[in-house]
């Protein structure tokens, strides 16, 4: 096993609970003396942080929102002083104002330590070469992977996203062994590869750790078999460290939560009340040693289940699994409640089209529309109208009977829907969205 700290990522479950105990304890108290808002919740809920004497009374603890952090914007929740924070970073939101986030010297440690057994996951070494195509900025993916790269010794390459031919040219030129970027621009990667007449096999490429967007294993098995390469996927926000908050292993069976760091919980999203071990719900995190923005009880709006099993790969920090949607991602289409992810693993099931989709959905009157542009292969594609419309019929049957959704299916030609450098936007939503 290619581990990058075995004594953490390894101990037994006692052990586990005991360092996330101490750790967590202490963090109720930095937080309640340094932070207004965390204290004034924690008094009118009754609760002293000593209160709070192993991990078995998290759900004592208030929870924290997305709302939160806006109504402190930008500083208001750091526990901090600032001569203390050493980086800010932030994530845009649909509306509004970002979300801001602050890392003290030893909260970068940490997010290097945590990004650095992500790559370790994936099979990294000092030996690597790592082609950072995140992009570097205000984003957590760029400089979080790049950090947790030059720990783990290998070499950095900082291209950041886009420049997608430089990106090949790099590749081939330097060696990269890994590769880190969204799943969506690693598939426009392989695609112009494809245009230029490269070979990705020629290339010294074995891996890449994407994420930042969900994605689904049929995309990963694309990803593999165009790349030759060991796709990983890996997890993150902004508000809990940015990436290496959890990350696959070559198991790839569920994602390993770096648990001594980021405590998970699941929830019923709709009562707050935790759930089991395996039961769907929203993840919540609890960050342990954070100093500038340590949160309690973090609302992802993510859902996910815990593993506590044993891995294969010898790991013994709980698995997730894959995120393959948000609780607010969710479209209710005539009533029926379906995640895009749902919709790109019928599309590529089939085997028909690329995973270069668009979900649109519209209202006529008081009727939900949805229409569903997506690029065939390139094999496929042809100019006999007959054919074209079949292959419609049958993804709109395959649609209809597995989600029980009617939708438009509008077969488009390959590299006619935009291409993203970042996270990729598969809705457009003309209707006015409901609040859920
Ligand atoms: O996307 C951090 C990141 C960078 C993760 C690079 C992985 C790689 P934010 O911009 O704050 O941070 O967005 C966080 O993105 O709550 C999820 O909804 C989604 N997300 C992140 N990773 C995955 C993943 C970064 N592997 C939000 N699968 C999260 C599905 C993901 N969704």
């Amino acid at each position: 096993m290619n581990c990058f700290n075995p004594k953490y990522e390894c101990m037994s479950r006692e052990e586990m609970r005991k360092v996330q105990s101490e750790r967590l304890i202490k963090t109720v108290h930095r937080v309640y003396e340094n932070v207004p808002f965390y204290r004034k919740k924690m008094d009118d809920m009754g609760i002293l942080p000593g209160d709070i004497k192993s991990v078995d009374d998290i759900a004592k603890l208030p929870f924290t929102t997305k709302q939160d952090l806006r109504d402190h914007y930008p500083f208001g929740l750091f526990a901090a002083p600032m001569e203390d924070v050493v980086r800010i970073h932030a994530s845009s939101g649909t509306t509004g104002k970002p979300t801001v986030v602050g890392y003290t010297k030893n909260d970068i440690e940490i997010w290097s330590e945590t990004m650095a057994r992500t790559f370790a996951c994936a099979g990294g070494t000092n030996k690597d070469i790592i082609q950072i195509a995140y992009g570097y900025g205000l984003f957590t993916g760029g400089l979080g992977a790049h950090y947790g790269a030059e720990k783990l010794g290998a070499a950095v390459v900082p291209i950041s996203a886009g420049n997608t031919k430089k990106q090949i040219m790099l590749m081939q030129d330097f060696g990269t062994t890994l590769v880190a970027c969204t799943p969506s621009y690693v598939l426009f990667i392989a695609e112009t590869m494809e245009e230029m007449g490269i070979d990705p096999k020629s290339l010294k490429l074995k891996a890449g750790c994407f994420g930042a967007e969900p994605w689904t294993d049929l995309m990963r098995k694309e990803i593999e078999n165009k790349l030759g390469i060991l796709a990983i996927d890996i997890y993150g926000l902004s508000e809990i460290i940015g990436p290496g908050v959890s990350s696959e292993c070559p198991v790839q069976c569920g994602l390993h939560v770096n648990e001594d760091h980021y405590i998970p919980e699941i929830i019923d999203p709709n009562t707050l009340e935790p759930l089991g071990e395996g039961q769907q719900g929203e993840l919540v995190f609890t960050t342990v040693t954070k100093e500038a923005l340590p949160l309690l009880r973090y609302r992802t709006r993510d859902i996910s289940s815990l593993h506590y099993g044993a891995c294969d790969c010898g790991r013994t920090l709980v698995r997730m699994s894959r995120v393959t949607g948000r609780t607010d991602d969710m479209l209710i289409i005539r009533g029926v409640n379906v995640f895009p992810s749902q919709i790109e693993s019928v599309l590529l099931d089939m085997g028909y089209t690329t995973p270069h989709y668009q979900i649109i959905v519209d209202r006529k009157g008081s009727l939900d529309m949805l229409e569903i542009q997506v690029e065939m292969t390139q094999e496929l594609f042809s100019d006999q109208v007959r054919k074209l419309e079949d292959i419609e019929k049958k993804l709109r049957l395959n649609l209809e009977s597995i989600l029980g959704l009617s939708a438009k299916i509008t077969l488009v030609e390959p590299k006619t829907i935009q291409r993203s450098e970042g996270k990729a936007k598969r809705v457009i939503a003309l209707r006015k969205e409901r609040i859920i």
